[in-house]
């Protein structure tokens, strides 16, 4: 084991139960502090994704994120910064066009995206935009290779006492469906606007539309497992009738927009103005979100692997044109340039 990851696994201890850190103000899960997650964020489900993110940060060759440790481990390079956590959650900091941004790895689901929305919320001062960039299926019947723009977002979850309970099968549904929650319109417009130009080229399809998180890939998204039994024939159909505008399912989004505007500044602005302060107004979340159309349920073909690569590489650049465009206000109130891991990344770019 190298001096560095010794360094990482033994030399933590945590103070709080409620809201763990370290010595040196790292979170319990994510495991930055501030200064290395960037105001501007996209986050990912794969750590291959996040790495071929972080290709087009400026002055980062695929030479700098060739690493074959497993983690955990901290990379500290004058262009990129990197932090792959005990829990595996890998956050990428650098520069896009001279502007700080964070690509950060949370595997799936909606605990990840908890943890990963309150830590990483904590170690950034001002507000801050955060993109999903997933993987989906689509219940329309849309080919794939597609790329969906989130508009909002609701939540499918298994309703556990239905399966478990002994007369609740005539009272109860097997799955609960929330009403939706939506995306901030600014940056659904700037991810629309900026994923066009940069897919219509590739003839790549862009189409806008509601999205559905579920709390499974299987039963949740009313994918068939004889295992198990799941009372989910229904469930596609249940999705529709109660949001007919659902374009894609996938595990995340929901967690981020909910999540968003429970944020202080952004629940108080919404829920009573009258409440607004300026200090929570610096906690405010943008949350946008954009997926890749891997599955179609309507015709049950899945995405050929050959078409990946330049879809990732299109909608990249298309997501990070729209985030450092999205305006986030004065620079005096984002995470300061002193300290952070992209202060030297900047101050050498301007020599
Ligand atoms: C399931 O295969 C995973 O893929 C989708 C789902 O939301 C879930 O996390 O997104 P990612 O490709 O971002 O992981």
């Amino acid at each position: 084991m190298s001096a560095e990851i010794k360094k990482v696994y033994l030399s933590h201890d945590f103070e709080s139960a409620n809201f763990p850190l370290d010595e040196e103000g790292r979170t319990y899960h994510v495991s930055t502090r501030p200064g290395e997650v960037a105001n501007r964020v996209i986050t990912v489900g794969d750590h291959y994704r996040a790495f071929q993110i972080a290709q087009y940060f400026d002055n980062v060759s695929i030479k700098d994120l060739n690493i074959k440790d497993g983690g955990p481990y901290k990379i500290t390079k004058s262009n990129v910064f990197i932090y792959m956590s005990k829990r595996k959650f890998l956050t990428i900091t650098g520069t896009y066009k001279g502007v700080p941004v964070s690509v950060v790895a949370i595997c799936m689901g909606m605990p990840m995206m908890d943890f990963f929305l309150r830590e990483v919320r904590y170690v950034v001062k001002g507000p801050m935009a955060i993109v999903r960039f997933g993987s989906c299926g689509t219940v329309k019947d849309i080919e794939t290779g597609s790329v969906a723009v989130a508009t909002g977002s609701f939540m499918i979850s298994r309703n556990y006492d239905y399966f478990t309970g002994n007369d609740r099968e005539n009272e109860t549904s097997p799955y609960l469906i929330t009403d939706s929650c939506s995306a901030d319109s600014e940056l659904q417009e700037l991810l629309y606007k900026n994923l066009k130009r940069e897919c219509d080229s590739a003839k790549i399809k862009v189409v806008k539309g509601l999205n559905g998180s579920a709390d499974s890939f299987y039963s949740s998204q009313g994918r068939y497992d004889t295992n198990f039994v799941d009372s989910n024939e229904e469930l596609i159909n249940d999705i529709k009738k109660k949001h007919p505008d659902c374009l894609t399912l996938e595990m995340e989004t929901y967690g981020l927009f909910h999540m968003a505007k429970c944020c202080t500044s952004t629940y108080n602005k919404e829920q009573n103005k009258a409440k607004r302060s300026k200090s929570s107004k610096n906690n405010e979340i943008k949350a946008g979100a954009t997926t890749m159309i891997f599955a179609n349920r309507v015709d049950n073909t899945f995405i050929a692997s050959e078409k990946i690569p330049v879809l990732q590489e299109r909608m990249t650049k298309g997501i990070l044109d729209a985030l450092i465009e999205l305006d986030l206000g004065d620079d005096d109130d984002l995470q300061p340039l002193e300290g952070s891991v992209w202060e030297s990344m900047i101050k050498n770019s301007q020599n």
